[in-house]
């Protein structure tokens, strides 16, 4: 008997022929009956598919065939994450502008995609370099910071001193710039910041309606990088003069273990004590190379320098000195630690390292804890000595009594605090989405008025250094104040491309939408099943969670609990 041979050649193509021409996974505008929303993390257009997209678009793909199956509404939508810098440095190797490169990256990936006959609606394709797409992104930006939610300052970059630019952390590599291979500074430049920090304890306790939908490590995963961490603030009077220096301690049980603060190399006390030391100042000065990045924070070598100056301990009023050390981070608590070497390793190994006195208070059983004999920080809790009026009180116990205690002379009180910083989206880069501010020299920074959105990036040009080509073209640049009307600066600076890949979800509801969204998003979301490589995706699935309240907050998301959560299983 005659079989007719497997063509897949033949089959395949014949096949999706008839998929396309019936348009069999083009899905309602909106569902009338049970939806199921599926999303594959959208890929960014590098060039080529590779084996770990087809394993990630396929296990979607038979979880959408699987619930189509079933009778569900199906959405199964496919787009591009095309901002990036991927292709700044290809434009630079390879001669091409961004735009041109990642055009045909994308027309040659979305014929990958078909063959593999994926049961997308590409209907709702989009990619997220196109005016119609970010435009979007910088209304949003406008109406947050008109909430107060987007907001300006100083913060520290990597710095390119040859190539005379901003990096990315990933562009630094063993402490050098990329392309320059000259030694990476930090400088500080005034930068826009979604303020994230607002939604922490949301995005924390958000986390406990996820759990039957998210895997326990992702949820983990999620918390640590949330990182609330319950303690106090304690402030140290300065010993001459006015003022004090605030630390925040997870540990006030150890307060009368302290004895030395440390604070961090950029804190204004810092800074002013060099004003008399260039011993001091060229430790600052040391102190600013090498990459901002906290992972390479943890691991350099230990390195402090005294400030020269006393503090008041709050409880006792006995002296202590005041250092400052480089893995003290500006940006945590009160940029400031109070020192107890006897209890936290760190403080520990710096003051054997400065002969810095180490004083025990905690006894934890069986642990002999006898000051400066000890060979390492003992770091759990236990039962205080050495501590005067709380002598014999547990570590949980004392922790409230002398943060009470504190309180009562009016030196601190209880806090909490977040691991997680306000998300910093300039990025001194040419290809993204240009922020839509202007620069007036008499109203400062004024946005760009809604009815001049969006801002169009220019794309015609050829890169020839790592340097935003929108910084030397005046026609970008000029632009006369909305406010006042005299000649003005536009905003050069573009967006994380992280903020595009936060909010695309509700996009592909309503991809034509004359707003941001419209009820379609309401009407599809959440997504139903999202899959990403979320093992390595924290920050982007944070983003996502951020952003789906950042919608909800402006009014384009209902506000009736359903709507919270971008993505109910992973
Ligand atoms: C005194 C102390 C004693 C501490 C002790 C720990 C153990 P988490 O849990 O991450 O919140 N710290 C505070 N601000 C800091 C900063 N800006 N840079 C570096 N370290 C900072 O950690 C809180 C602890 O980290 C704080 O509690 C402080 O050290 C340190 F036996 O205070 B602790
Ligand atoms: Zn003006």
């Amino acid at each position: 008997m005659d079989t007719p041979a497997y063509s897949p050649q033949e089959l395949e193509a014949a096949v999706q022929q008839r998929w396309h021409d019936q348009q069999a996974f083009k899905a309602a505008a909106r569902p009338s009956g049970e939806k199921f929303y599926a999303l594959a993390m959208f890929p960014y257009p590098s060039g080529q598919l590779h084996m770990g997209h087809v394993r990630n678009y396929s296990i979607a793909d038979a979880i959408a065939r699987y619930q189509r199956m079933l009778g569900k509404e199906v959405m199964q939508p496919m787009g591009w994450d095309a901002f990036g810098l991927p292709a700044e440095n290809a434009a630079l190797k390879h001669g091409l502008a961004p735009a041109q490169w990642t055009m045909g990256n994308i027309a040659h990936m979305r014929g990958q995609l078909q063959r593999l006959g994926l049961s997308y609606d590409w209907s709702r394709e989009f990619a997220t370099c196109t005016p119609d797409y970010y435009r979007w992104e910088q209304w949003l930006f406008v109406k947050l910071w008109e909430k107060g939610l987007v907001y300006q300052k100083l913060s520290t970059v990597n710095w390119d001193p040859v190539d005379q630019t901003v990096l990315a952390n990933e562009q630094v590599v063993d402490g050098c710039g990329w392309r320059s291979g000259a030694p990476v500074e930090r400088k500080e430049i005034v930068q826009y910041f979604l303020r994230i920090t607002a939604y922490a304890e949301e995005l924390l306790s958000g986390l406990d309606a996820l759990s039957e939908g998210w895997p326990e490590q992702v949820l983990t995963m999620q918390r640590n990088w949330i990182g609330r961490s319950e303690g106090a603030e304690i402030h140290f009077p300065l010993a001459a003069g006015d003022g004090v220096i605030k630390v925040f301690t997870t540990r006030p049980d150890t307060l009368m273990g302290a004895t030395y603060l440390a604070v961090a190399p950029e804190h204004p006390l810092a800074v002013q004590a060099a004003e008399n030391s260039a011993e001091l100042a060229a430790f600052l000065e040391r102190c600013r190379h090498g990459s901002v990045s906290e992972a390479s924070i943890e691991t350099q070598e230990k390195e402090g320098h005294p400030l020269g100056l006393n503090v008041r301990h709050p409880l006792t009023g006995v002296e202590l000195p005041v250092w400052t050390a480089n893995f003290v981070l500006m940006g945590y608590g009160e940029g400031a630690v109070m020192s107890v070497p006897a209890h936290d390793q760190r403080d520990f190994a710096f003051a054997r390292k400065y002969g810095l006195p180490i004083r025990a208070v905690i006894q934890a059983e069986g642990v002999a804890t006898d000051g400066e004999a000890m060979t390492e920080a003992c770091t759990g809790s236990g039962t205080l000595f050495n501590s005067g009026a709380f002598d014999g009180l547990a570590s949980e116990v004392a922790k409230g009594r002398i943060t009470a205690a504190v309180a009562a002379r009016g030196l601190g009180q209880k806090t909490v605090n977040f691991r997680l910083r306000d998300w910093g989206i300039s990025r001194q880069r040419y290809w993204g989405t240009p922020i839509p501010m202007i620069h007036c020299p008499h109203c400062g920074v004024v946005p760009v008025p809604e009815r001049d959105l969006p801002v169009i990036l220019p794309t015609h040009y050829q890169l020839k250094d790592p340097r935003s080509p929108l910084l030397d073209d005046p026609e970008f640049t000029r632009v006369a104040c909305p406010q006042c009307g005299a000649a003005a600066r536009r905003e050069t600076d573009t967006m994380d491309t992280f903020v595009e890949s936060s909010w695309y979800y509700a996009r592909f509801a309503c991809p034509d939408a004359e707003q941001m969204l419209d009820q379609r998003a309401a009407d599809w979301l959440p997504v139903d099943q999202y899959v990403g490589g979320v093992e390595h995706a924290v920050l982007h699935l944070l983003y996502a969670r951020f952003f789906n309240r950042l919608l909800r907050d402006v009014g384009l998301l209902p506000a009736d609990g359903a709507h919270d959560e971008p993505f109910r299983h992973l």
